[in-house]
């Protein structure tokens, strides 16, 4: 009993630190310092998750506070990644999303907001054996590509990290997100779609986010939000 209690606050307390956040955007092969070109999000000290889907947090999670950011000059078809703050500790899938920037806005100032400005370009799936269901982990960078074939201008770029851990009741999804902001050059004229609004995308009881990844070791899983834009 003494034995399972203090196993209990070794793992509680283990998970707290296991937060993170995605301070530095990685472009040209290099990594910018901690929120130049990234919104700084509200919980750049505690690292929290957002668990509330229909959280307007579920956009970028800016910080009211945040220094205004900078915009990254990023070519069509290039790679481009986050520094991750310090790595990504829980199980669970990796989504990008794009958000084109409104005329008479710029990547600094626009939020994400204004209805269904969303597109996904990216999610990995899990491995699937009898015995577990596992995504990579442990990562310090996550990158994406941007698509050759989006028109040139400003975008915010969303990284997202699902932590499934304690996802078995309605609202135990952790959700980690930030948001880059680039201006993409060298593009095509194929606009993004399907478009989602943040929050809106997702539910509480998705699928892929009300889930038990333990027992009965799931057999299949489906990403939230929509399909994946392709060029
Ligand atoms: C975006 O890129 C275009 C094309 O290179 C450039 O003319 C424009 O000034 C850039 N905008 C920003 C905000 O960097
Ligand atoms: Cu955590």
């Amino acid at each position: 009993m003494l034995l399972q209690t203090a196993t209990l606050l070794f793992l509680s307390s283990s998970l707290v630190s296991a937060h993170y956040t995605f301070p530095g955007l990685i472009f040209n092969g290099a990594t910018s310092a901690d929120w130049q070109y990234v919104k700084m999000t509200t919980n750049k000290y505690s690292h929290g998750p957002i668990t509330d889907v229909n959280s307007n947090d579920m956009r970028c999670y800016k910080d009211p506070a945040a220094p205004v950011a900078s915009i990254a000059n990023v070519a069509a078809g290039s790679t481009v990644g986050f520094r991750v703050d310090p790595n990504i500790f829980h199980p669970g899938p990796l989504l990008f999303y794009l958000a084109k920037v409104p005329s008479g806005k710029t990547a600094a100032n626009f939020e994400g907001d204004g209805g269904a400005v969303w597109f996904k370009i990216y999610e990995n799936q899990p491995t699937i054996t009898s015995s577990s269901i596992t995504w990579p982990s442990g990562q310090t960078t996550v990158s994406v590509t941007i698509p050759r074939c989006i028109p040139n201008g400003q975008y915010l770029l969303r990284v997202e990290h699902i932590a499934l851990h304690s996802a078995s009741s309605a609202g135990g999804a952790q959700i980690y997100i930030a948001c880059g902001q680039i201006n993409v050059t060298g593009g095509g004229s194929k606009a993004g779609s399907p478009l989602v609004a943040f929050p809106g995308a997702y539910k509480a009881t998705d699928p892929g986010l009300l889930i038990n990844i333990y027992w009965p070791v799931p057999t299949s899983y489906k990403n939230p939000g929509p399909a994946v834009f392709t060029c």
